[in-house]
């Protein structure tokens, strides 16, 4: 690890020791050193000739539901065999440190739960929920489900069933939302872990914490459009540089 990056975490575990409420938004790329790919980033193996921000949406859906199922199909299966990465066992660690803690998430997968997080908001929903496009009915997946090359069709009305995310031009969940804002509104620490920021409204988070002074600190190997608001980068991956985090704030 360089000096500059020692330095900073010294200075961002003093913040971390010192804060009463932190909230953290969290990106694929926390899920990354799981084998989960980030988005922007989805440009290898099987997958690669199709652009996720295309996919993820109700037009592409539309166009296509059988490639976007066949998508999610491949992607479940990834996360289901994903384990939680040392970065998600940190934020467990983190979680159990700090009095008021929010965790918030735009990943659709699990990871936060299983490394063993008590609260996760998810804004952009959950890849393992399914549930009928047309009259919202919840579905459960059946073995056949996963090699199918079409979406199953609801039991109660002809609708295709989709995956419980949010794609583009929808509307987060509105509990989870509202929850979000409140933790960034009360926090008196803001951590930014793994994501590009260029997603609305996950990204306005962090300007809402920043308002009221909150102090931001974003870990992550590659500038964001966050990186200008944040006092503290540290530059490494979140499964390398949240324990070193984790073991700094014990050894203060
Ligand atoms: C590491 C690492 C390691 C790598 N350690 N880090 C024009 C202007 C402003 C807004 C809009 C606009 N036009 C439309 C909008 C609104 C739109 C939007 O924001 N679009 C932008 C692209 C411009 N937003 C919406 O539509 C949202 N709804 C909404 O706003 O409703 C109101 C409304 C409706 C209609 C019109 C206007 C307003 C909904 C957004 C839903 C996003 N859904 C997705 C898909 C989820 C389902 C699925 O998984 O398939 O969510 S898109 C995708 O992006 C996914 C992610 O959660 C989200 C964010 O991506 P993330 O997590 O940041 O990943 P990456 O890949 O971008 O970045 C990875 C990062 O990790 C990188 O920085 C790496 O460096 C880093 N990294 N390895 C740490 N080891
Ligand atoms: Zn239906």
């Amino acid at each position: 690890m360089d000096a500059e990056l020692t330095r900073s975490l010294v200075v961002a575990a003093d913040l971390l020791a010192n804060a009463q409420a932190v909230a953290v938004l969290t990106g694929a790329g926390v899920s990354a050193e799981s084998g989960v790919s980030t988005f922007r980033d989805a440009r290898s193996g099987l997958w690669s000739h199709f652009d996720p921000l295309q996919l993820a949406s109700p037009e592409g859906f539309a166009a296509d539901p059988g490639l976007v199922w066949r998508w999610y199909m491949h992607r479940l299966a990834a996360v289901e065999a994903a384990s939680p990465n040392p970065g998600h066992l940190a934020l467990v660690q983190l979680e159990r440190l700090t009095p008021g803690f929010t965790l918030i998430t735009q990943n659709v997968d699990d990871l936060h739960e299983r490394a063993g997080n008590v609260h996760t908001l998810h804004l952009h929903g959950h890849i393992a929920r399914f549930f009928c496009q047309t009259c919202q009915t919840p579905y459960t997946l059946r073995p056949e489900d996963r090699t199918a090359p079409m979406p199953p069709v609801c039991r109660f009305c002809p609708g295709y069933i989709r995956p419980g995310v949010v794609w583009f031009g929808e509307i987060l969940p509105e509990r989870e939302l509202r929850a979000a804002w409140q933790a960034a509104d009360a926090c008196d620490l803001f951590l930014v872990i793994g994501t590009s920021g260029v997603v609305y409204p996950a990204s306005q988070l962090p300007l809402r914490a920043r308002r009221h002074g909150a102090p931001i600190i974003e870990i992550n190997p590659e500038a964001s459009e966050l990186s200008p608001l944040a006092d503290i980068c540290l530059r490494g991956p979140s499964g390398v540089v949240l324990p070193h985090l984790v073991a700094q704030m014990h050894r203060r």
